[in-house]
C-alpha cells in the first residue's frame, strides 16, 4: 500500500524527505502522496510538513502491527498465525469461531477494542480502545481435558515474566488467573475449552492486559491498574505480545513433558503474591481463612488452616487477601 511505502521511506530518513522524491521513487502523483500523508496523520503519526523541504516523521503511535509483533517473535508455533482486528465482541469468541473453522494451533487473535469482553462466570472485562492488549491464543494440545485448567497458570506465569522483562514493572501472579502490581489487577486470564470425555478439541486462552489506560471506570477503579499508571512510562504493546508468546511456548513445552506443573513449580511459586500471606477462600460450599503456602504440581493452591492443609482448586473459588483484594 502506498501509505506503508511512504511510511517506510520516512522511517529510514532522519531528515526531511521531499514530496517530489517520493513521487519519483514510487511513481505516483503529488496528490496521492499528500493523501497518504493525511491518512497517516489520522492514524496518529506525527508528521512535520515544511514548504520546499518536504515531510519528516516526528513520532509513531503505538499501533498493533503484524510487522513489529513478528519481528520480536522467536516461537515455532505460538502467535505464528496472527489475526489483528480493529474491533470484535470478544477475542475469545473470535478465536472459538476460528477454531471451529479449522484454523491452526498457535493462531493468535488480537483486537484494538472488545465490545463484550468477558471475565470468569460471565463477569464483564473492560477493554477500551487502543489502551490494552486483548488477545486469545488458540491451541490444540494432545492432553487430557482434566489437565487443561493448569494452562491458565502456565499463561499467568508467561504474562508475568513478559511484562516484567519488557517494562521492568515489579508484578506478581495472583492465583489462579490474575497478574497484579501494587495490589491491583493489570491482567486477567480466561481459558475456555472444547473437549470430548477424554480428548481436547481446542483450548482458547484469553489474556487481557491493561497497558496504556490512564483511568478506569468507577466500578473497577479500586481493583484495576495499568502498566502506564504503575511505571509512568509508555511501552510497546507489540513487544509485550511477542514476549508473552515466546515465554508461553517455552513454559508450555515444560508443562507438556509431565502434563503437570512440576517443572515450573519453583519459578511459579517465587512469583506468587499469595505465598505466605493470609488469604480468605471464597468457596461456595463455605468460606474459610488460612495462610497460602504456594501451589502444588497440579496447580492447586495449598492453604494452611489451623488444623490442616487444604487444597483449593480454581473452578468457582476466589481467593482474597484478608484486608483487601490481594
Ligand atoms: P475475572 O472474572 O477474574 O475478573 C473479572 C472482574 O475484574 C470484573 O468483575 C471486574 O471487577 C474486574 N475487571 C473488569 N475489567 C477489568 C480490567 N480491565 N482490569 C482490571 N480489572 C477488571 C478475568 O476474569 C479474566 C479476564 C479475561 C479478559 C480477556 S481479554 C481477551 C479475552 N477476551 C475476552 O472476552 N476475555 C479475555
Amino acid at each position: 500500500m502506498l501509505k506503508e511505502e511512504i511510511l517506510h521511506m520516512m522511517e529510514k530518513q532522519e531528515d526531511f524527505l521531499s514530496g517530489q522524491e517520493m513521487c519519483n521513487v514510487l511513481g505516483v502523483s503529488r496528490t496521492a502522496v499528500w493523501k497518504a500523508i493525511r491518512q497517516l496523520e489520522a492514524e496518529g503519526y506525527e508528521i512535520e510538513a515544511v514548504r520546499n523541504k518536504g515531510y519528516r516523521l516526528l513520532s509513531e503511535p503505538d499501533l498493533l502491527t503484524e510487522k513489529e509483533i513478528s519481528e520480536n517473535l522467536h516461537t515455532r508455533w505460538a502467535g505464528r498465525h496472527l489475526v489483528l482486528m480493529e474491533s470484535t465482541d470478544s477475542t475469545n469468541n473470535e478465536a472459538k469461531r476460528l477454531a471451529e473453522a479449522g484454523e491452526p494451533c498457535g493462531t493468535l487473535v488480537i483486537s484494538e477494542i472488545q465490545t463484550a469482553g468477558r471475565g470468569r462466570m460471565g463477569r464483564p472485562w473492560s477493554s477500551p480502545k487502543k489502551s490494552g492488549i486483548w488477545m486469545s491464543l488458540l491451541i490444540r494440545p494432545k492432553i487430557s481435558p482434566v489437565h487443561a485448567s493448569m494452562i491458565t497458570l502456565v499463561m499467568g506465569l508467561s504474562v508475568q515474566q513478559a511484562v516484567k522483562n519488557e517494562t521492568g514493572l515489579s508484578c506478581w501472579i495472583k492465583w489462579p488467573n490474575d497478574i497484579v502490581a501494587d495490589g491491583k489487577k493489570i491482567c486477567g486470564i480466561l481459558t475456555e475449552m472444547s473437549a470430548e470425555t477424554d480428548a481436547v478439541n481446542h483450548i482458547v486462552i484469553g489474556v487481557g492486559i491493561n497497558v496504556l489506560n490512564e483511568a478506569f471506570p468507577d466500578e473497577i477503579r479500586s481493583v484495576a491498574t495499568s502498566i502506564l499508571k504503575e511505571t509512568g512510562a509508555s511501552c510497546s504493546r507489540n513487544k509485550i505480545i511477542a514476549e508473552t508468546m515466546n515465554r508461553f511456548e517455552h513454559n508450555f513445552d515444560i508443562f507438556l513433558k509431565t502434563e503437570d506443573l512440576s517443572g515450573l513449580l519453583d519459578t511459579y511459586n517465587a512469583s506468587l503474591i499469595n505465598r505466605n500471606r493470609q488469604v480468605r477462600v471464597l468457596d461456595p460450599a463455605g468460606e474459610y481463612s488460612g495462610t497460602a503456602a504456594g501451589i502444588d504440581k497440579d496447580g492447586e493452591l495449598l492453604v494452611r488452616t489451623e488444623d490442616t492443609v487444604r487444597k483449593v482448586t480454581s473452578g468457582e473459588v476466589s481467593v482474597r487477601g484478608v484486608y483487601g483484594y490481594v
